[in-house]
């Protein structure tokens, strides 16, 4: 079956789920060049076989909220490929979760866990519970009940989640619990739990240092470095807060932040204060961004998004399709020179496309946030051991990490044909790495 073809039936199998379509294609764009210098890939269907999941969980989660008040929710897991190791991707607390974007993060889990170098799938879950303006008590027991079911699906050697959108600390506690009260074992079954309780140091800062220091990269590697440079960033939660911190330490001026009701532009740069204040803001008090601007006395737009203003790099750490193709030729107009993907798939394919055809430098998200699940690797690692590391240690693993990731996807889109698109690079160095995998177990 030609590649076109079985998109086709992706779509047609799969209706009305745009963005796993979305995802899916790009990754079936990039391939073309592996199949036709491996046609064993070719004979055996690795790709009909790729874009269909393992397995999927669909379950019912039902929860008291504080009026009494029986509530229902939808929950998922995406078990979507095994074939390099147990199943790994974070879980999503969102209104908009559905399966199609469930499928899309499981999808693209895949890929950017082999870029890693480290023994893990693809997995990816959530709900469309949405945690804001819940208590802490109702988050807790819509938590219990979620684990309740997903409990049966999960464990260290079948399948590891972690957090994502809306699902941090606080969360991974709750239904870290509920697995330990079910199950009677204390083994890692999550990542991303308190160090205090078998979680590792730094794998709070890694998805958004790990997004700094690929994107730190990419600069060397073209003569430049992110000392004095203008930076934007979307969002407000964990990846968007630690990317900020390392942009701070690298000597940049970051002047922007957002999160779903507006967005915040601070020409002064948002400094080490600033940033205690945005932690406390959104961190303890879960409040909006728009205080910042009333704290600090800068503009702040409603609904508003950071890529018109000045920047020379771009890193959009909120969201999917969260910068279309029309913000990007405003973020090329404005002499931007990099855009690094602190979320999955922000950047619409218009918007890849712009960045591809001038020669601004673009870090696609299976390699440019690949640091959090990395890190996530080496908890999985720690807990084996029962041993924990120091931040310094994996802080050091975690440079290598990267750098290791930004040196595969640029070899490989060399070897590919077209060097420098690391888009390219990054589907085909994942692609390759799984497809000989599932080639040398057989058809499963
Ligand atoms: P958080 O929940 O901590 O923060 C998400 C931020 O994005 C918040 O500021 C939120 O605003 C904003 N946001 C969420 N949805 C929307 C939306 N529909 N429109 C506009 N803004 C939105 O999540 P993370 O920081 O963990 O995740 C951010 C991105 O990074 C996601 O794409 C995630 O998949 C990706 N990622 C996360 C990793 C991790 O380790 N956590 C690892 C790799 C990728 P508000 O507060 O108003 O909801
Ligand atoms: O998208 C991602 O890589 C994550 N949300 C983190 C996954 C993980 O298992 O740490």
């Amino acid at each position: 079956m030609t590649l076109e073809k079985v998109y086709e039936q992706v779509v047609d199998r799969n209706p009305g789920e745009e963005e796993f379509h979305q995802a899916v294609r790009e990754v079936l764009e990039s391939i073309e060049p592996v199949m036709e210098k491996h046609p064993e890939f070719v004979s055996a269907n690795i790709v009909e076989r790729i874009v269909e999941p393992e397995r999927q969980l669909i379950f019912r989660v039902p929860w008291i909220d504080d009026g009494g008040e029986v509530r229902v929710n939808r929950g998922f897991r995406v078990q979507f490929n095994s074939a390099i190791g147990p199943y790994k991707g974070g879980i999503r607390f969102h209104p908009s979760v559905y399966l199609g974007i469930i499928k899309f993060l499981g999808f693209e889990q895949i890929f950017k866990n082999a870029l890693t170098g480290l023994a893990m799938g693809g997995g990816k879950g959530g709900s469309d519970f949405d945690p804001k303006g819940k208590s802490d008590n109702e988050v807790m027991r819509f938590c219990q009940s979620f684990m309740t079911e997903l409990t049966r699906h999960v464990g260290p050697d079948t399948d590891v989640p972690a957090g994502d959108i809306g699902v941090g600390a606080r969360e991974i506690g709750y239904l870290f619990g509920q697995y330990r009260r079910l199950t009677n074992r204390f083994e890692g079954v999550f990542t991303g739990k308190s160090p205090e309780w078998g979680g590792s140091l730094g794998r709070p800062e890694a998805t958004g240092y790990g997004l700094v220091y690929l994107t730190s990269e990419m600069l060397k590697d073209h003569g430049e470095s992110l000392k004095d440079k203008t930076v934007t960033i979307s969002g407000s939660g964990n990846v968007a807060q630690f990317a900020l911190d390392k942009c701070l330490e690298m000597g940049a001026k970051v002047v922007t932040l957002s999160d779903s009701t507006g967005c915040i532009y601070d020409p002064d740069g948002i400094d080490r204060d600033k940033f205690e204040y945005v932690k406390e803001l959104k961190n303890v008090r879960r409040g909006r961004i728009q205080e910042y601007a009333e704290e600090y006395d800068v503009e702040y737009e409603d609904r508003g998004r950071p890529w018109k203003y000045e920047c020379d790099i771009a890193l959009p750490c909120a969201t999917q399709n969260e910068l279309d193709g029309k913000d990007a030729q405003v973020l090329l107009d404005n002499g931007v020179m990099a855009v690094g993907e602190g979320a999955n798939m922000p950047s619409t394919p218009e918007a890849i496309e712009i960045f591809q055809e001038t020669d601004v430098l673009f870090a696609p998200a299976k390699a440019a946030n690949a640091g959090g699940v990395s890190v996530s690797g080496l908890e999985m690692a720690q807990n084996s051991q029962r041993l924990s590391w120091s931040f310094e240690e994996v802080d050091d693993r975690l440079q290598g990490i990267m750098k290791g990731i930004y040196k595969t996807v640029s070899k490989s889109a060399e070897r590919f044909g077209d060097e420098g698109n690391l888009v390219l690079g990054a589907n085909t160095a994942g692609f390759m790495k799984v497809a000989k995998a599932m080639l040398d177990q057989g058809v499963i």
